[in-house]
């Protein structure tokens, strides 16, 4: 009957082949991807669709995603993004796939649609060079290609298996190559490994004394009082560092002054280099969590570069850009401040900046979070005022100005048995970068604050270490909580309040249970 003949023509082409349209959609994609990779490889390594696209996404996410991603997590943020766009990709794909399935041209203008995206991308962003659309032509080309290649060949029904299956093996190994060959050209383009070697440690004019001994209580289980460049913490909305070679990078400072200066490298490093040891904090920071480290810093004084530019009355806003184009912008009194230690830097713990904290230049203000004052990859400085010109964040909802918050965290609590009650020895920071910190006092249950021991101090642009007893607690479950105060004597805040917009507070409260 009817009935018969409909089910099997309806039936047979279905099951097999549906899948394979799902792969080739993926397959071509890949091609798309891969082609694209390698053609940025060789003309403009920002332009790769992959890495532009990234870029443009983190731009356009909004910042509730991304504070959701920067608290959930921090540094592994960027292969999250990285992963989550895989999945996307090859969701994308399998789109296509079944496009085309259903009508090839649909399936072609799909996989193009790709090639757009990564056009509008390459025209808007500010570190992509115009040559570089090749690479997302490319990938219309590989995608369009791969994808008629996969359909032709797919074999036909009850036969031609090896064929089609060999096309696609074939497909799925020359993205893979061009994707590594790209990559490969991408690192290669510039040689920022030779440029961080050439650079090396730096001398200041006058050296930092080494840090105090007992400036911790690593010891104990606290923080080491330096944190090693590899274990700083790193936020910025680079999908990959920027590569920047020493002698490439210009610094021009212009707008509201009275002579536009352009610095090269050997330029900056020709003035007298300071060394600064700071605390640097980033705005994120949630009551306990790490975006916040210290290292020493070996630069040039900003204030006095400014000074040989000559700000003009008027110009309150400090605007900095980065390679990439991120923007920050710094009140211009806060920059010129004598004793405030407004630098550019270029040495991170007695090494040349790692990639991921802004090689081959960075800005730095203690006393203000970095989203305000740390420009990495930094070139660019602007002399104008915050009624004309609004940095990357502030659209985005955070404050145009962020001078960090006293804040306090335990960084371990450890308990040892004392016959019918147990001891919890906690150690912890402390930090009011640019004024200092007198005393931190902790507390179980809401009990008494009991003042913590605090370890030597390491200058007052650093966080303060401690160290807190709390004897006799009784068998089970407690809550320890941490505040400190400044030098001014003023007491750290219980008022909670969100990272956004210009900084947490609060009491940083753990649990602590007995053999834990
Ligand atoms: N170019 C660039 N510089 C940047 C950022 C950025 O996104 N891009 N983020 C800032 C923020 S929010 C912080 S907290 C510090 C972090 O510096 P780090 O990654 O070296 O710890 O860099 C600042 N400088
Ligand atoms: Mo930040």
């Amino acid at each position: 009957m009817v009935g018969t003949v409909t089910t099997r023509d309806n039936r047979a082409p279905e099951a097999a082949p549906h899948r394979s349209g799902a792969l080739n959609g993926v397959l071509s994609v890949a091609a798309a991807l891969g082609a694209s990779h390698l053609v940025a490889g060789l003309v403009d390594p920002p332009s790769s669709p992959y890495l532009a696209v990234g870029k443009s996404f983190i731009d356009l996410t909004p910042t509730w995603l991304k504070d959701f991603a920067i608290a959930t997590f921090g540094g592994a943020d960027k292969l999250v993004l990285l992963l989550g766009m895989a999945l996307v990709l090859a969701g994308f794909g399998a789109a296509v796939g079944a496009l085309a399935r259903r009508d090839l041209r649909l399936g072609l203008a799909a996989v193009s649609l790709l090639g757009v995206i990564g056009v509008a991308a390459v025209l808007t962003r500010p570190d992509t060079a115009a040559v570089g659309v090749l690479a997302p032509l490319a990938a219309v080309v590989a995608g369009v290609g791969a994808l008629v290649l996969l359909h032709r060949r797919r074999p036909p029904r009850g036969g031609g298996v090896e064929v089609g299956r060999r096309t696609a093996l074939g497909v799925g190994a020359g993205a893979a190559v061009a994707a590594v060959v790209g990559q490969y050209a991408v690192r290669s383009s510039v040689d920022v490994n030779a440029s961080r070697a050439d650079v090396g440690a730096l001398v200041p004019v006058e050296p930092l004394a080494p840090v105090p001994t007992g400036a911790d209580f690593a010891a104990d289980g606290g923080l080491p009082f330096i944190t090693p460049n590899a274990e700083f913490y790193r936020i910025d909305t680079a999908f990959s560092p920027p590569r920047l070679a020493a002698s490439d990078w210009r610094l021009r400072i212009h707008g509201m002054v009275d002579r536009e200066i352009t610095l090269d490298f050997e330029q900056l490093l020709a003035r007298p280099l300071i060394e600064q040891r700071v605390t640097l904090t980033c705005v994120s920071y949630e009551l306990g969590s790490d975006l916040v480290g210290t290292a020493d810093w070996v630069g040039v004084s900003l204030r006095d570069l400014l000074a040989e530019a000559g700000v003009q009355a008027g110009a309150d806003q400090v605007f900095a850009t980065s390679v990439d184009g991120f923007t920050a912008s710094t009140p211009t009194d806060v920059v010129m401040e004598v004793d405030r230690g407004a630098m550019l830097a270029v040495n991170m713990n007695g090494a040349p900046l790692p990639l991921e904290h802004g090689f081959p230049v960075r800005m730095l203000v203690p006393g203000l979070y970095g989203f305000v004052s740390a420009t990495k990859w930094i070139t660019d400085l602007e002399l104008t005022t915050y009624a004309s010109k609004q940095a990357y964040w502030t659209p985005r909802g955070w404050s145009a100005r962020g001078p960090i918050k006293l804040a306090s965290k335990f960084v371990s609590a450890s308990s040892t048995a004392t016959g019918s009650d147990y001891r919890v020895t906690a150690t912890g920071a402390a930090w009011l970068q640019h004024t200092g910190i007198s005393a931190v006092q902790v507390r179980a249950d809401g009990g008494a604050w009991i003042d913590a021991r605090l370890a030597a101090d390491g200058g007052v642009d650093t966080w303060r270490m401690w160290r807190a007893d709390l004897p006799g607690l009784s068998t089970g479950e407690h809550t320890l909580q941490c505040r400190a105060v400044d030098a001014n004597g003023v007491v750290q805040t219980e008022e909670r309040a969100a990272p956004a917009p210009d900084g947490a507070s609060g009491w940083h409260t753990v649990t602590v249970r007995d053999g834990a």
